[in-house]
C-alpha cells in the first residue's frame, strides 16, 4: 500500500475474535460487573472500534495526569481528553487491582471485560479548570463531572466483546475501519469531515460544498448522534433532517455517516479530540468554525472560550492530529445575487440576510415563517413536527420551596386554572402525593430526597414529552438534583421553576402541619430549614413570596409567566 493510502490501511481494534468472544461472554458472567451510564457505553463503543485510536482501554492514573495536565498520554502521544471510567465508592471499594470486570449496558449485555489496573480519587476541580478552562457549573461537562459522575476512576486496556447494539439508523453508523473500507471502495483519496449536532440548513450546505471544493476533497458530513449539549435538537430528528439535506448535494462527491460520540462541549481541547476522532475515520481534512464545540455562557454571562480559540489550539497541533483544518466560513445570503456568499465577499452596497440560531428557535417556537432561502422546506417540516409551536408543546410548572411554603395551595390552584383554560392534560405531582404513590419507601436524606426528585423529574419528563403539563410541588432542596430535572425535561419541552419563597420565619409561623415544633424539639430529625438544608434557587423562572398575599394572585402570577413564555396563549 503507498504512503498516500496510509489514511485508509485498517487501524486496530479492542474486539477480540468472535469465538473467543463467546467464551469470554460465558466466562465474564461470574466477575464483579458494572452497570455503564449512556455516556460511558458511547466512550467503550468507540474505544472498542479504534475511534480512540491509540487508547487501548479507560486511562490510567499516570495517562489521566498527563492528559489532564499536558493534552498527552504519559508517553507523550496527543490526546486532551480524558476519557475515564468513573464509578461509585462502594464499587470500587470491592475491587482488588489486577483482577477482571465486565462491562454492561443498561440491558445486562456484556459488552466488554476491563482489567483493572488503576483505581483513584480524581481532584475533579482541578480536571475542570484544565480540560474545560473553569471550574464552573455552567459547563455542561464541569456539571457531569461533579454532579452526575461518580468519585472513584478506574483504569485499564479493554477486551472487546461487542458492539452496543442500536436499533436506529443502523445502515448509517460506521466504524472507522468500515469508512476507511468505503474510502478505499469508491477510492475517495482526500476526505474533509464535518462535524455537527444541529439541523443543516442552506447556509451549512452551502460552507460544506465550497469547503470540500477548496480543499479538493470529497465530503463526509459526519454528525454526533451519542451525546450533545443538553436542549439540542433530538438525533433522531435530526438525522432524518440530514438525509434531506443529502438529496441536495452531488452523490459521487458526499457521504454522511453519524458518529456515536459522547461530546465535553470543550472548545479548544474538544476541536483537538475531533481531530483525532476523524483522523482514525480515515479524514484527512476536518471543517473547524468560530466557537467550535462551545458549551455557551459561563456563570458570569461570558463565553468560556474566545470564538478562535479552537481554531489556534488545532492549527497548533495540526500535523500531530494528521488531519489538515479547513476555515469553516460564515455565510450569508445575499438578497440582490439569490445566493449565499461567505459574510467577508459581500458585494458592497447588496442587502445580506442572515438569521440567527436564537431567531430560528424563536421561529419555531411561535409558528412563523421560515424562509426558503434559509432553510429547505422538508427540514422545517421535520423541525415543526418536533417542535411545535409553544403554546401546543407539554410543559412542566416545577414548584420548590421551604415545607408550609405554599407551594401545594398554589400548585393547586394552578391546576384549577389550566384546567379552565383546557387543551391539554394537566397532571399534578405534589410533594405529599408523590410521597405515598411513589416514594413511600424514602426518608429524608439528601440521598433519598435526590431519589425523590428525580422520580417526579423523571415522571413530569414523559408527561412533558407527550404534550402534557405536569405541576410538580417538592420542597426539592438541592440545586443540581433541580438541575437535573431541568435538563431532563428542557430535552423535550420548558421548564418552568417557580421558587415559592415564603422566609422561614412566616413558614414556621404558620406551621400548618405542626411539624416546625416538632423539628425544633429534635422530634423529627433532619428537617429543611431547621435542621437539614436548603439551597434558594438563583436563577428561577418565577419567585412568589405568600407572606400577604392571597392564592389565587400567586397562581395568576404563574399564569401570567406562562403566557410570557409563550406556553399558553394569551386572552
Ligand atoms: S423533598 O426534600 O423534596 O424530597 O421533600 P418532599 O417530598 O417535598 O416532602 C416534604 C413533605 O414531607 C414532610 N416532611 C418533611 N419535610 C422536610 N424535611 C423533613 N425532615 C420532613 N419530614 C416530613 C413535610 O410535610 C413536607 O411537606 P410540605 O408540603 O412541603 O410541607
Amino acid at each position: 500500500m503507498s504512503m498516500s493510502l496510509s489514511n485508509l490501511a485498517p487501524i486496530p481494534e479492542l474486539y477480540v475474535s468472535y469465538e473467543s468472544a463467546q467464551k469470554l461472554k460465558v466466562e465474564a458472567a461470574d466477575l464483579p460487573s458494572w452497570d455503564l451510564t449512556s455516556r460511558q457505553i458511547c466512550d467503550l463503543e468507540l474505544l472498542m472500534n479504534g475511534g480512540f485510536n491509540p487508547l487501548k482501554g479507560f486511562l490510567g492514573e499516570d495517562d489521566y495526569n498527563s492528559v489532564v495536565d499536558t493534552m498527552r498520554l504519559a508517553d507523550g502521544t496527543l490526546w486532551p481528553m480524558p476519557i475515564t471510567l468513573d464509578v461509585t465508592e462502594e464499587f470500587a471499594a470491592k475491587l482488588e487491582l489486577g483482577q477482571d470486570i465486565a462491562l454492561r449496558d443498561q440491558e445486562g449485555v456484556i459488552l466488554a471485560t476491563l482489567s483493572v489496573t488503576d483505581r483513584w480519587t480524581p481532584n475533579k476541580a482541578h480536571e475542570a479548570e484544565k480540560v474545560f478552562g473553569a471550574d464552573d457549573l455552567a459547563h455542561p461537562a464541569v456539571n457531569y463531572l461533579h454532579n452526575v459522575a461518580g468519585p472513584v476512576y478506574l483504569g485499564g486496556a479493554i477486551t472487546g466483546i461487542q458492539q452496543p447494539v442500536h436499533y436506529d439508523f443502523r445502515g448509517r453508523r460506521d466504524t472507522p475501519n468500515e469508512l476507511r473500507a468505503y474510502f478505499r471502495k469508491l477510492g475517495w483519496r482526500r476526505i474533509v469531515a464535518f462535524q455537527t449536532r444541529n439541523p443543516l440548513h442552506r447556509a451549512h450546505q452551502e460552507l460544506t460544498f465550497r469547503a470540500a471544493r477548496e480543499a479538493q476533497a470529497n465530503l463526509l458530513i459526519h454528525p454526533v448522534v451519542g451525546m450533545t449539549k443538553p436542549g439540542d435538537v433530538d438525533h433522531f430528528t435530526r438525522v432524518r433532517c440530514y438525509e434531506a439535506v443529502l438529496d441536495k448535494y452531488p452523490q459521487s462527491t458526499t457521504s454522511m455517516s453519524l458518529l456515536n460520540l459522547a461530546m465535553r462541549m470543550a472548545g479548544p481541547r474538544e476541536a483537538v479530540w475531533h481531530g483525532l476522532i476523524r483522523a482514525n475515520h480515515g479524514c484527512t481534512h476536518f471543517i473547524v468554525g468560530r466557537d467550535h464545540a462551545g458549551p455557551g455562557k459561563n456563570s458570569a454571562g461570558q463565553d468560556f472560550y474566545g470564538p478562535y480559540d479552537a481554531q489556534e489550539l488545532f492549527t497548533q497541533y495540526q500535523s500531530e492530529i494528521g488531519v489538515e483544518m479547513v476555515d469553516f466560513k460564515h455565510m450569508v445570503y445575499v438578497q440582490e445575487k439569490a445566493q449565499y456568499y461567505p459574510a467577508n465577499e459581500v458585494p458592497e452596497g447588496d442587502t445580506v440576510l442572515d438569521i440567527s440560531g436564537t431567531e430560528l428557535r424563536r421561529r419555531l417556537a411561535e409558528g412563523l415563517e421560515i424562509p426558503e432561502w434559509f432553510s429547505f422546506p422538508e427540514v422545517v417540516t421535520e423541525l415543526r413536527k418536533t417542535r411545535p409551536p409553544r403554546a401546543n408543546q407539554g410543559f412542566t410548572v416545577f414548584f420548590t420551596g421551604l415545607s408550609g411554603s405554599g407551594k401545594s395551595t398554589i400548585a393547586n390552584a394552578l391546576m384549577v386554572k389550566l384546567m379552565e383554560m383546557g387543551g391539554r392534560p394537566v397532571t399534578l405531582l405534589d410533594g405529599d402525593v408523590v410521597r405515598k404513590h411513589l416514594s413511600s419507601e424514602l426518608g429524608f436524606s439528601k440521598e433519598h430526597r435526590d431519589i425523590n426528585i428525580k422520580r417526579i423529574g423523571y415522571v413530569a419528563s414523559e408527561i412533558t414529552k407527550n404534550g402534557g403539563i405536569a405541576i410538580c410541588a417538592p420542597i426539592a432542596p438541592y440545586t443540581s438534583t433541580r438541575r437535573a430535572v431541568r435538563e431532563m425535561i428542557e430535552a423535550y419541552g420548558a421548564f418552568c421553576e417557580v421558587h415559592v419563597a415564603t422566609p422561614l420565619e412566616e413558614c414556621e409561623k404558620r406551621d400548618r402541619k405542626g411539624l416546625y415544633r416538632l423539628a425544633r424539639e429534635g422530634k423529627i430529625k433532619e428537617f429543611t430549614g431547621i435542621s437539614d438544608p436548603y439551597e434558594a434557587p438563583e436563577q428561577p423562572e418565577l419567585s412568589v413570596d405568600t407572606t400577604g398575599i392571597d392564592v389565587d394572585n400567586c397562581a395568576h402570577q404563574v399564569i401570567l409567566k406562562l403566557e410570557q413564555m409563550g406556553l399558553i396563549a394569551g386572552n
